[in-house]
């Protein structure tokens, strides 16, 4: 992951080499069919409200490639916040308390509002989605994500008419997440953000879970971003504030490496990384490849939010 000297916004989101076959048949095979669902399975998985899972599945959105396998995509982290090395990301989250978790809705809105994640996981209708998974990295998986659309929350929030973007905010735990600590050259805690009319979009979700089950604490437990047309690092974890601005709030990637990640971040397979190419997808655990596409697919559903230039 350290491509050379470790300043800052050097170190992450390298072109990640083939260890994604990391995951090969045997471990996956010990991972899911011995340990089944075992107290392993119980600690990763959080625990709010799991008489909401699983959730309906909207079929409109299909997928073009298999769905990736759950000990794949729930063994294969980027989660800074705990450690670079994405296999063990799933190994360190034990301490990281999820409950009680509050979300603070505020800034230019009529109805601010300071969620309990029991009450905002009730609050908005969930469904699950099968969406394509990008990171900037180049890997890529598929998976089924349970959430609810950003746009019923903005349409409670009810903004005003200066509010222009969402600024969103993961926690901050340093004696739960010892990454904060490790790598004090990050601007903590993790801070993203999308134009309103980005959040607006029907693609555009708060996830609380993931193959019919609440969401794991290292996929971003209680409550992430997913945004399948930009790259990973838009789809910020562990969110416990969202603020309605008018000036565009700054990106943590976008910040320490303005000519590595663009703030908008979606996906592009004509705008190479100044490190690497950004042509192809390379499915994980099989390191299968195939053709990036624009907007990660996504095109007929978000082509409209842009002119073209947003990178
Ligand atoms: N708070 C926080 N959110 C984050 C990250 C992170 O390090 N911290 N990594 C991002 C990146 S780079 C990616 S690719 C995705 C990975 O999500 P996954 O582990 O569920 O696949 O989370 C994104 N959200
Ligand atoms: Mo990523």
């Amino acid at each position: 992951m350290l491509t050379k000297s470790p300043k800052g916004w050097q170190i992450p989101e390298r072109h990640a080499t083939p260890e994604e076959v990391f995951l090969d048949r045997r471990k996956l095979l010990q991972g899911m069919g011995f340990l089944g669902m075992s107290a392993l399975a119980q600690q990763a998985f959080g625990a709010i409200a799991p008489d909401l899972y699983p959730a309906k599945r909207d079929a409109k959105y299909t997928l073009d490639r298999p769905l990736t396998a759950e000990p794949v995509a729930t063994g294969y982290n980027n989660f800074y916040e705990f450690t670079l090395d994405k296999r063990r990301v799933k190994d360190m989250v034990g301490p990281f308390e999820i409950e009680p978790w509050k979300v603070k809705v505020h800034g230019l809105i009529n109805n601010p509002k300071t969620y309990d994640i029991d009450d905002l996981v009730r609050a908005f209708p969930l469904e699950e989605r099968l969406y394509r998974f990008r990171c900037v990295e180049t890997w890529a998986m598929a998976v089924p994500w349970t959430g609810f659309q950003i746009s019923h929350l903005i349409q409670a929030a009810d903004p005003k008419p200066e509010a222009k973007y969402i600024r969103m905010v993961s926690v901050d735990r340093p004696e739960q997440m010892p990454g904060i600590r490790s790598q004090p050259h990050y601007p903590w805690p993790y801070f993203e953000a999308l134009e309103i009319k980005e959040a607006m979009n029907e693609l555009a979700l708060f996830v609380t879970g993931i193959y019919g089950k609440p969401l794991p604490k290292q996929n971003g437990a209680p409550i992430r971003l997913i945004t399948p047309w930009k790259y990973g690092l838009k789809s910020i974890k562990s969110i416990v504030e969202i603020e309605f601005t008018e000036k565009r709030p700054p990106t943590l990637w976008n910040k320490v490496g303005p000519t590595e990640y663009g703030w908008y971040s979606n996906v592009n397979p004509k705008k190479p990384h100044p490190r690497w190419s950004q042509a192809t997808d390379r499915l994980i655990p099989t390191g299968e490849e195939r053709p990036t596409l624009l907007y990660n697919g996504y095109e007929e559903y978000v082509a409209g939010l842009y002119n073209g230039k947003e990178y």
